[in-house]
């Protein structure tokens, strides 16, 4: 950046990139939707400003970088060049990640709660007084019914030292909403076709694809940094992408085929295209003969499910389906189906991914250049501890019959837990909740509030006054990441790595660290040797140690790429194993066969709104993450609230005009808060789309207090995924009152 910015002016740069992505050409210029990388050496010398290095948690792709101070004050976050989530540029809301640290409404000392719930009423406390608060209740409820009636809810950087203590506590009921509410039947599925996950960041090798196909993935609206990076390389190479979305979104304004799907209809558009590939011999007739199991059980399943078939299921003509198949298999094995992150829409989850996942693997994608790669993470050991002690029960008792697959605590299943029922294995009795809103996280908010008023104890660390918070007992401030360590950063990639965060400022009022808290709680609870360091320096020193750094060189580097073990592309003929139970891809899965469901996905028709009623779509704003910015002093400068939007014939339809404010009414007569419509032919018309993560309900957040509409307190059913306990949230409808009062 030739001429030195302010950071008001910085900001504004980002946010014009991200206003661009919705529409123009800036898109394909990094320069300006991204901070310009800066050389290492330039940021250590610099003589008027002070640098510390971190990963930005301001949303869970964690780009690492550096904070600026200039004579002792903040002034700016800029990507660090060595990483590869960010390669030296932030996006718009790490960039605004200093709002965080600003923001006057933060949490300022621990509150202990003095009215009934709901009042939301606290009084202010000393930490000795919250933590024996908490240690008491803990320890009485040890008592009475078991450590195996705590929960934690964690998502976030310092949610490991909580799971570390619950589990020395006794209790293994950990949950994060990244896994029921979002990435958990992708995981599952791919688990089941290959024998192992995608991971985060995904090991789509997008920069080197010929043909990317997005169904859904909002690919520039959801701004993880190192992957609309690699959007915009491979797109500025010709790669052809393919978006499939009810919505013109931005990848689909970067995209040779937008297919406007009709919304819950993809398994069959997927099934239509591996029918395509098989009939029209598209396939990698080696690799899927080699590596994959099930080939013929598979060519038989879609037999009938022609995109003739599929035609008036989907809305997308038979020759576009045709079109769009010749075009990935042309580009194969340089293609990429590509997964889904947020992927619990409609309850058949796991299947519709699995589909994907099928289709990769008859393309022959998998294990090869620009396609999926094989990703590597840093083995950086912990301190040994004593052994956990082995719980008697966990949340699965509590439904011993459904979620075969389920691989990990859902969210959801946690707090059905928490409502005592006449089947009860196991009723929950406290909560520890960090770093997650689970008020505005998980769907049925009225059932989430049942559960908290079942606790007999509710913890919540946290950095703001979420909605949370105040269904708390007990409500401890976190600092934010600006101003403490936490745990190294150990993420998979291209090449193993490791990051620091280091505190660039001292804590602002009587905020402190979730290690130093998790430390306390540990020693009253008599769990000390579970944390063989009490000052997270000398836990990340040992760890350091253990690959040969230290914390001082750390502070120099911020980012430490270690050499690179495995090839990058692992299916070139030669033999492998994959860890499934017939050791090759599973086109047909016995497993699931084994469990009642379908070996090969296989299309059932979802139910459709009601007339006058139009599908609920959400999604994200490249300037917000969920509904943790949408109070950032920095960034609700970008965008203050959310719009619904319309398609121009329903709006005329409804005599409803652009800019107006309505409210949403849904199937259950629930109604959302006034929210701004856009009309747009950018939406199909049976649905309406908004932004997840505005119009919150807590009014301490002064800048986002009802500003815009939640889309969670409209989603008021679910489809849960038989499969593994996912929560479809896509199957609300809802309809419009222009009485806005
Ligand atoms: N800026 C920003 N970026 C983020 C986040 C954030 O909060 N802010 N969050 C991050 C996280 S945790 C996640 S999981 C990801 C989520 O991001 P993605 O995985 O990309 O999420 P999706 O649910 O696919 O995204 C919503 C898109 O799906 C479309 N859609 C809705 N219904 C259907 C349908 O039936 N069929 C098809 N084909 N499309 C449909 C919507 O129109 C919208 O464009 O984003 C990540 N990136
Ligand atoms: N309706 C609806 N529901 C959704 C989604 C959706 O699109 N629509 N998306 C789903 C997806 S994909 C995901 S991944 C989840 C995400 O769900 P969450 O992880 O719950 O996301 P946030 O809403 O950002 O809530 C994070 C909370 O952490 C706090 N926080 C931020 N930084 C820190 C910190 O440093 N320390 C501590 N202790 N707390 C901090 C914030 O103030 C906020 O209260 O939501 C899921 N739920
Ligand atoms: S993608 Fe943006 S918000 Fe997410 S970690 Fe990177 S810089 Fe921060
Ligand atoms: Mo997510």
């Amino acid at each position: 950046m030739g001429k030195k910015l302010n950071r008001r002016e910085f900001i504004k740069i980002a946010g014009m990139g991200a206003g661009g992505l919705a529409v123009g050409s800036s898109f394909l210029k990094p320069v300006s939707l991204f901070g310009q990388p800066v050389s290492k050496e330039k940021l250590l010398t610099s003589t008027f400003s002070e640098v510390t290095p971190t990963y930005c948690e301001i949303c869970f792709w964690k780009c690492a970088g550096w904070v600026h101070k200039k004579e002792g004050k903040p002034w700016k976050i800029v990507g660090n060049p060595d990483d590869t989530h960010s390669n030296g540029r932030f996006c718009p809301r790490g960039t605004g990640g200093l709002g965080a640290y600003t923001d006057p409404d933060r949490l300022k000392t621990p509150l202990i709660r003095v009215e009934e719930r709901g009042k939301q009423v606290f009084r202010e406390a000393s930490w000795d007084e919250a933590f024996d608060y908490i240690t008491g209740k803990m320890n009485r409820i040890k008592e009475k019914y078991g450590p195996e009636c705590m929960a934690l809810f964690t998502h976030g950087s310092g949610g490991g030292y909580f799971k570390n203590l619950i589990r020395a506590y006794g209790s293994n009921n950990i949950a994060a909403p990244s896994y029921a509410q979002c990435r958990g039947p992708r995981a599952e599925a791919y688990l089941l076709t290959y024998g192992e996950g995608v991971g985060s960041p995904e090991r789509t090798d997008i920069e080197n694809t010929k043909c990317l196909v997005l169904i859904g993935s909002h690919i520039g609206e959801n701004m993880h940094n190192g992957q609309v990076q690699e959007f915009t390389k491979a797109h500025m190479n010709g790669a052809t992408v393919i978006t499939v979305d009810p919505r013109f979104s931005t990848a689909a304004s970067k995209s040779k085929y937008w297919l406007p799907i009709k919304p819950s209809t993809d398994l069959a558009l997927l099934l239509a295209w591996i029918n395509v590939i098989i009939e029209e011999e598209l396939y990698d007739k080696e690799y899927v003969k080699k590596y994959t199991y099930g080939f013929e059980a598979l060519k038989k399943a879609v037999k009938h499910n022609t995109p003739e078939w599929a035609y008036p299921i989907t809305t997308i003509k038979p020759h576009v389906i045709r079109e769009t198949a010749r075009e990935m298999a042309a580009a194969a094995p340089a293609v990429i189906i590509h997964p889904g992150r947020h992927v619990t829409w409609y309850g058949d989850d796991t299947q519709r991914v699995r589909a994907g996942a099928i289709l990769n693997a008859l393309l022959g994608s998998w294990g090869r250049r620009g396609g999926f790669y094989a990703p590597s993470k840093a083995h950086v050991p912990k301190p040994k501890h004593p052994a956990y002690p082995k719980p008697s029960k966990g949340w699965r008792d509590a439904f011993p019959d459904k979620y075969p697959l389920a691989n990990l605590a859902l969210s959801s299943g946690i707090c059905d837990a928490t409502i005592p029922s006449t089947t009860d294995a196991c009723s929950i009795k406290g909560w520890i909740v960090y770093g997650t809103n689970l008020i505005q996280t998980l769907p049925q908010p009225e059932k989430t509030i049942k559960a908290i008023q079942n606790l007999e104890l509710l913890v919540a660390i946290d950095i703001m006054p979420s909605e949370i918070t105040g269904w708390a007992d007990v409500v401890l401030p976190e600092c934010t990441y600006l101003e403490r360590y936490d745990d190294l950063r150990i993420s998979q990639g291209r090449m193993p790595a490791i990051a620091l965060r280091a505190p660039a400022f001292e804590p602002r009022y009587n905020s402190k660290p979730a290690y130093w808290m998790a430390v306390q709680l540990a020693g009253r609870l008599g769990l000390s040797e579970y944390f063989p360091y009490e000052r997270i320096e000398d836990y990340l020193e040992y760890r350091l140690k253990a690959v040969g750094s230290s914390l001082e060189e750390m502070k120099k580097l911020g980012v430490k790429n270690l050499p690179l073990e495995q090839e990058l592309y692992f299916l070139n003929g030669e033999d492998y194993e994959f860890a499934t139970p017939s050791g090759k891809i599973e086109l047909y899965s016995d497993t699931l066969a084994e469990y009642g469901f379908d070996p090969v996905p296989r299309y059932k028709a979802h139910e459709e709104p009601p007339d006058g009623f139009y599908r609920l779509l959400y999604g994200r704003a490249p300037m917000h993450s969920f509904g943790r910015t949408t109070n950032n002093p920095l960034l609700t400068e970008l965008k203050q609230e959310n719009e619904v939007w319309i398609n121009p014939k329903v709006a005329r339809e409804w005599g409803i005009e652009n800019g107006e404010y309505i409210r949403l009414e849904n199937q259950d007569k629930v109604i959302s808060n006034k929210i701004k419509v856009k009309v747009t032919e950018r939406i199909r018309h049976d649905c309406v789309y908004m932004v997840h993560g505005f119009g919150h309900r807590q009014k301490q957040l002064h800048r986002g207090y009802n500003r815009g509409a939640d889309d969670t307190r409209l989603i008021t059913r679910v489809n849960v995924d038989p499969i593994m306990g996912g929560t479809g949230m896509r199957v609300n409808f809802v309809t419009f009152r222009k009485e806005v009062a």
